[in-house]
């Protein structure tokens, strides 16, 4: 048996489902390698063990290792004029419809060379980790052409060798129409169907996810792409309902999706095929922020039908530039009416389970990966009470002191 590490006196949020939290007001975690091998009361640490490393935490709070199950961090440039555009009263989708917004990231994107494009990425993703962040998931879609979409799956991959992160890829090459292909939607679908076996055998894509929407893709068009996800074994996930009801959250969970994301415009029918499926919600409260969104999405229906909440920073230039996981966290509870244990429940256990992780991560509990976040806090509930700062302490990754 490998070394085993105690970490003493600490306020566990273990976020198991024993009580509110998972809470333990004088909680241990003992270590071993990169797994948890105990979690419990300090004074029920089994006896006879001789840990060979010892850490007090002198009573601070532990969580899960956070993590931001949708992001889009990877592209180049930035879109700080569109920004100014929308304030003086253009909107997203006319600037999209111009041949702006991601068209214009997509440019930005092929221009810039791997060296630039990792190192924006790093930059983004230590914003991140900074907070307690453990897991990411990384979507392309800035890309948009065999080359360039793999370019920045390869960027992803390196992140999570770099960086003491775990990173899950996912392919949005049905993120838009690119402009080589304009007024052939079909003709794109199809080509992106013969990419995705390429970029699979190269171990490039862990899921694959479309925006479903009147300037994304139609549903069947979706469906095609998420035939070809099938046929290679890769789970699904679909940006949907975010600007308009398209039925993309229905067809997803047919594809027994892992999530469906945004769904402001979500119905009902959409709601009952996400619970049967076990389909998470992912809400982006960045990206209905910074477009000025009214409508909210029915997070008191998704809560009755028994749909796990996940959270994300959707983070990306166009309509979510932000980079503070913890300020979602903050903008859930204040703007979709999430309670802070929900939200805090969106960035670990639901989070886990929206990138099929739920086995390994998440929560603290014996056999996950030693993965979390000691903060300078008293309770849990000041995770999304606080904004604008940061009381990550450090974290632990891998059994690590990162
Ligand atoms: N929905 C979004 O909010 C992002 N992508 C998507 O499908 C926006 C991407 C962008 O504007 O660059
Ligand atoms: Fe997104």
């Amino acid at each position: 048996m490998s070394a085993l590490t105690l970490w003493r006196h600490a306020r566990l949020a273990t976020m198991t489902t024993t009580a509110p939290w998972g809470w333990i007001e004088r909680g241990a975690l003992l270590t071993q390698g990169p797994r948890l091998h105990w979690v419990g009361p300090e004074a029920d640490l089994p006896a006879g063990l001789a840990p060979q490393a010892e850490h007090d935490l002198g009573g601070a709070l532990v969580t899960p290792g956070l993590i931001d199950c949708h992001t889009h961090l990877v592209y180049g440039g930035h879109r700080a004029r569109e920004f100014e555009m929308r304030l003086q009263g253009a909107s997203y989708e006319d600037i999209a419809r111009a041949g702006g917004g991601i068209r214009s990231s997509v440019a930005a994107t092929r221009a810039a060379d791997d060296a630039t494009l990792f190192e924006s990425a790093r930059a983004r993703a230590l914003a991140l980790m900074a907070e307690g962040v453990t897991t990411i998931e990384v979507k392309s879609g800035y890309g948009l052409n065999f080359d360039d979409e793999a370019r920045c799956l390869r960027v992803a991959r390196r992140l999570a060798h770099e960086l003491p992160l775990t990173v899950r890829t996912t392919s949005l090459a049905a993120h838009a129409l690119p402009p080589e292909f304009d007024g052939r939607a079909d003709d794109y679908i199809d080509a992106i169907t013969q990419w995705l076996p390429r970029w699979h055998a190269e171990g490039l894509v862990d899921a694959v996810d479309g925006f479903c929407e009147r300037i994304g893709f139609t549903v069947a068009q979706t469906r095609c792409v998420f035939e070809a996800a099938r046929a290679l074994g890769l789970p699904v996930k679909l940006h949907a309902e975010q600007l308009s009801d398209m039925g993309g959250a229905a067809l997803a969970a047919q594809f027994g999706a892992l999530s469906c994301d945004h769904l402001e415009h979500l119905n009902a029918a959409g709601i009952e095929a996400m619970a049967r499926a076990g389909t998470v919600a992912v809400l982006l409260p960045g990206a209905f922020y910074f477009l000025r969104e009214t409508r909210l999405p029915p997070v008191t229906a998704l809560r009755a039908a028994g749909v796990p909440l996940a959270i994300a920073s959707d983070h990306n230039p166009g309509s979510s530039p932000g980079l503070s996981l913890l300020l979602m966290l903050h903008m859930a509870c204040m703007l979709f009416r999430l309670t802070p244990e929900e939200a805090l429940q969106g960035v670990t256990v639901h989070a886990s389970r929206a990138l099929g992780l739920a086995a390994t991560r998440g929560s603290l509990e014996a056999g996950k990966q030693a993965d979390f976040a000691v903060w300078e806090l008293d309770h849990p509930n000041e995770l999304a009470y606080w904004f604008g700062r940061n009381p990550c302490r450090f974290v632990v990754r891998a059994g690590a002191a990162r």
